[in-house]
């Protein structure tokens, strides 16, 4: 039962370039070349539980070099719960499943000078051998192709405000509609319209559950006070989530919501007035498209002192400490 490639191996190729691709081995799929790192090919031949970790929270989430050490601690935390991380980027125009530390770093380096790839972008990206985070969306594709069932992020991207006249709704919505890969995240920042995205995921067709609430969580605070569509409990209850949606082939997302931990959610006055801030900001600027989102959360950071990124730093590590934890039970119940 094992659906882990659909992709034939072309064998080991690791070696020549720069010793940072050692022990990776390239996997030829229908649309390309993509390299899977020894670790993460080890683990999926073997049906061991694989953690996908995204880019784009590296190069435009947050500022260097918390971005590198965030990422670093979060692919430890995958380990220690019993998982194997695999972080997904492009470097040079190969789709990457699996990086080194030093690939880490210089992604962390790049920052928002490389590009930032959702679906759409990653033809060109491809195409024109650029290097660059991958968003949630293309996270997605990525891990699918190689069939890794569970993926940890902060946030996701979602409805913008007003966007019922921009029309700005994160592709990272419609992948999750389409595409059958379990999202763990701390929900939706306030940053975006909170209703509409529910109501959107729901269009789309997508599971959408709260981890030990009712209330879908809101990023920087544990409630949105928007009911979760469902509810679950325990790492194995999301497996079980991920195991029926998976036989009987509805093809489409699972999003769990784990609220941020009390200790660091930070809500009121500071995070609203900094979130209102950077709107109007964003808006007197005319900044829209891919670039709105990296434009709020850096603004976000630096308005509130950088509270509200030690806020982001620990929220990732908790949901990578339940993403291992239901990958680990999904192991075993495939096994
Ligand atoms: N929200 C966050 N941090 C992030 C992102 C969103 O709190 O780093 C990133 C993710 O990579 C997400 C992307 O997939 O932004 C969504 O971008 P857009 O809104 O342009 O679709
Ligand atoms: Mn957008």
């Amino acid at each position: 039962l094992r659906r882990h490639f659909n992709i034939s191996k072309q064998g080991s190729k690791g070696g020549n370039e720069g010793g940072s691709n050692e022990g990776s081995s390239y996997e030829n799929t229908s649309s390309g070349s993509i390299k899977i790192s020894q670790d993460v090919s080890t683990a999926l031949s073997n049906g061991k539980a694989v953690v996908a970790l995204e880019s784009t929270i590296i190069t435009h989430g947050m500022p260097y070099p918390q971005n590198f050490e965030t990422a670093k601690e979060v692919e430890a935390i995958v380990k220690e719960n019993g998982a194997v991380p695999a972080t997904i980027a492009i470097l040079d125009g190969i789709p990457c499943i699996g990086l080194t530390t030093e690939e880490l770093e210089r992604l962390a380096k790049l920052g928002t000078k490389a590009r930032k790839i959702s679906r759409r972008d990653i033809a060109h990206v491809v195409a024109t051998r650029s290097s660059g985070g991958t968003t949630v969306s293309a996270t997605m594709i990525f891990a699918s192709m190689v069939g890794i069932s569970v993926f940890v992020t902060g946030g996701i991207g979602g409805v913008h405000r007003n966007g019922e006249n921009t029309l700005d709704i994160s592709s990272d919505l419609t992948e999750l509609g389409r595409t059958p890969i379990c999202v763990v995240s701390a929900g939706v920042k306030s940053i975006l319209d909170i209703p509409k995205t529910l109501e959107y995921l729901e269009t789309q067709g997508v599971c959408v559950a709260a981890y030990k609430t009712d209330d879908f969580p809101a990023f920087y605070s544990e409630k949105s006070g928007c009911k979760a569509p469902c509810q679950v409990d325990t790492p194995e209850e999301c497996a079980r989530l991920i195991e029926a949606n998976r036989r009987l082939d509805l093809r489409m997302g699972i999003l769990i919501g784990i609220p941020i931990p009390k200790q660091h959610s930070v809500t009121g006055n500071v995070i609203d007035s900094a979130i209102q801030t950077a709107l109007r900001e964003a808006s007197e600027k005319g900044i829209n498209g891919s670039a709105e989102t990296p434009y709020l959360l850096s603004r976000v950071n630096e308005l509130t002192g950088g509270s509200s990124l030690e806020s982001n730093i620990a929220l990732v590590k908790n949901n990578a400490i339940l993403g291992a934890q239901i990958a680990a039970s999904l192991a075993q119940i495939q096994d």
